[in-house]
């Protein structure tokens, strides 16, 4: 390459380091070292100032060329390390996409939701308008307004939740949230509260959180012959036939007269009987006053049903307990 056998000597070998740099970071600590300030070739140029003039001159060439031939190779090994790098990095992140979707789990409402929303619907059809309330209730709403005695079953300890050493209680029925509608609007008043209640009761019937739906219509005039009439379409629309019912007296405190109401049910196999599906009543006049409605001007109807055996009857589930283990092999058969 030239006639100096020192610069072939730093030619060759600084040729052979360049090849070997193993990455972008050896290849610029080798230029550092080659052509940088103290660098092996600018140490060269230095030299000059000692030279005779016409030496001077014909070495100052060979270095200058030996210097640019080197950056060259540089650069040519630079770039080849970059295509190296973004080769491996690629290789390294590629994607198959030939392999198997990880797959969508597609979710479901739980029954109990849906058969809430299909009560919902069918109230909102006849005018009624959803309205919810707290689960954490007082005495005063969850039993006082609705003409609950202190003496009376329902508040003892076995059947009531109480919470926060006793100042305030889980609602055993979603009756307070009727009871604060009624204090909080004028009549008339049509509503269905659907939600959680919650009572100390635990057995294969029974489950200490399920949900109700209760109705309320409060207008002037409202009796029990509307009472009849709107439970007994309420029953044909949910089960979509016509409803054989029937209204039995019963007892709640909160209405007078009080009526249990029955329907005709025939299992495949068996022997046509009468099945309870829900409660209902004139509202007292001891609640309408509790809650700052004219009793001698207003009237109403109220009842209240179980979600849990409404959605029972509906899907064929013969076993309350399946509605709160959350097997998706169960809930899976709701899509
Ligand atoms: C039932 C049965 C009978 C009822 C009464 C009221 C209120 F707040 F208006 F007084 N709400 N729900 C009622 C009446 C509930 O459930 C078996």
């Amino acid at each position: 390459m030239s006639t100096d056998p020192n610069l072939d000597e730093l030619t060759r070998r600084a040729e052979a380091e360049i090849e070997a740099a193993a990455d972008a970071r050896a290849l610029e600590q080798l230029r550092v070292e080659l052509l940088g300030k103290k660098g092996r070739v600018t140490e060269l140029l230095k030299q000059l100032g000692g030279m005779a003039p016409e030496q001077r001159k014909a070495f100052g060439e060979r270095v200058n060329r030996v210097k640019e031939s080197l950056a060259g190779a540089l650069e040519r090994k630079a770039a080849a390390v970059a295509a190296a790098e973004l080769a491996h990095k690629l290789a390294a992140e590629a994607i198959d996409v030939s392999l198997p979707g990880r797959g969508e789990a597609v979710g479901a409402l739980h029954p109990v939701t849906r058969t809430i929303r299909r009560v919902e619907r069918i109230f909102a059809s006849m005018g009624f308008e959803t309205v919810e309330g707290p689960e954490i209730e007082d005495d005063w709403h969850n039993f006082q307004a609705l003409n609950i005695p202190e003496s009376h079953p329902a508040r003892a300890m076995q059947d009531t939740f109480y919470v926060f050493n006793g100042a305030r209680l889980l609602r055993t029925h979603t009756s307070p949230v009727q009871v604060r509608t009624m204090q909080a609007r004028k009549p008339p008043i049509r509503i269905v509260c659907p939600g959680r209640v919650y009572r100390v009761d635990f057995d294969r019937t029974h489950s200490p959180m399920f949900h109700q739906v209760e109705g309320l219509y409060i207008a002037e005039d409202v009796g029990l012959a509307d009472l009849k009439h709107d439970l007994q379409q309420f029953l044909s629309l949910f089960f979509e036939r016509e409803v054989e019912a029937l209204f039995r007296p019963s007892y709640f405190p909160f209405v007078e007269p009080g009526a249990d109401v029955h329907m005709r049910w025939h299992a495949p196999g068996q022997e046509p009987r009468w099945l309870e599906l829900l409660g209902c009543g004139v509202v007292h006049p001891n609640v309408l006053q509790a809650v700052g409605i004219d009793p001698e001007r207003y009237s109403g109807y109220a009842f209240g049903m179980g979600v849990e055996r409404l959605a029972m009857l509906r899907y064929g589930v013969d076993d309350l307990r399946l509605f709160f283990e959350n097997d998706l092999r169960f809930l899976e058969q709701f899509k």
